[in-house]
């Protein structure tokens, strides 16, 4: 059975809500915030980062979308729907989610990677706000104009990732309230029982 790797906090809370929605025959390792950076490992992911997928034949799968895709197209019922508009939408937006949006928030996770002084690291932030204050208002729109429920219009992958994101916003100066679809969806979301089992597996809790 494959293994994939989590740690509180972080985007792995994705493909773990996606393992639960499917019923995917995946075991959840769980590791504490330093462990990846640990030889053992840095054996299974070199990039030192969560998630991973670690197959039976000790290949290992990186990348949160690039996880997804592989869940869906193996255990998928709901997602990843082949060659349909919601499939094709999906696809796009766990691409958006992931290379943009994450992206974005390293200005603010990894300041120190973008600059040195005490100024420019200021800079760094208010710039990554403003950055990602520009996403979320783009994530509001596209979760409204699809009737507010879930992200496409219908349940899909991209709202376990989007609801990384409504987490994390409260890590920022920004606020859930000005993005009132988001915070709805992420009600949704906390209300929904897969999305407790992926919390508890990965010692987090709902917002609230
Ligand atoms: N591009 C990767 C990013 C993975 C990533 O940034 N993971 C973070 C948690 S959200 C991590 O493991 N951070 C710990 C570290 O970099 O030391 C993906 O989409 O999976």
């Amino acid at each position: 059975m494959p293994t994939l790797y989590t740690m509180p906090g972080t985007c792995s809370l994705s493909p773990n809500i996606a393992v639960a929605w499917l019923d995917a025959p995946v075991d959840i390792h769980n590791i504490a915030y330093g462990e990846q950076k640990k030889d053992d490992y840095l054996a299974i992911n070199p990039k030192g980062q969560v998630p991973a997928l670690r197959f039976d034949d000790g290949d290992v799968l990186s990348e949160a979308a690039a996880i997804l895709a592989w869940l869906g197209a193996t255990y998928g019922k709901e997602s990843y729907a082949g060659d349909t508009r919601l499939g094709r939408k999906e696809a796009e937006a766990l691409a958006y989610m992931t290379s943009e949006v994450h992206a974005a928030y390293g200005g603010h996770f990894n300041t120190q990677k973008f600059a040195d002084s005490a100024a420019a690291k200021e800079e760094v932030k208010r710039k990554t706000y403003e950055t990602l204050a520009r996403h979320y208002e783009r994530m509001n729109g596209v979760l409204s104009e699809n009737g507010g429920d879930w992200y496409l219009g219908q349940r899909s992958f991209a709202d376990t990732f989007l609801y990384v994101l409504t987490r994390w916003i409260e890590k920022t100066p920004l606020s859930i309230e000005d993005y009132p679809a988001l915070k709805t969806h992420r009600t949704r979301m906390e209300a929904d029982a897969g999305v407790r089992q992926a919390l508890a597996r990965q010692d987090m809790e709902p917002i609230g």
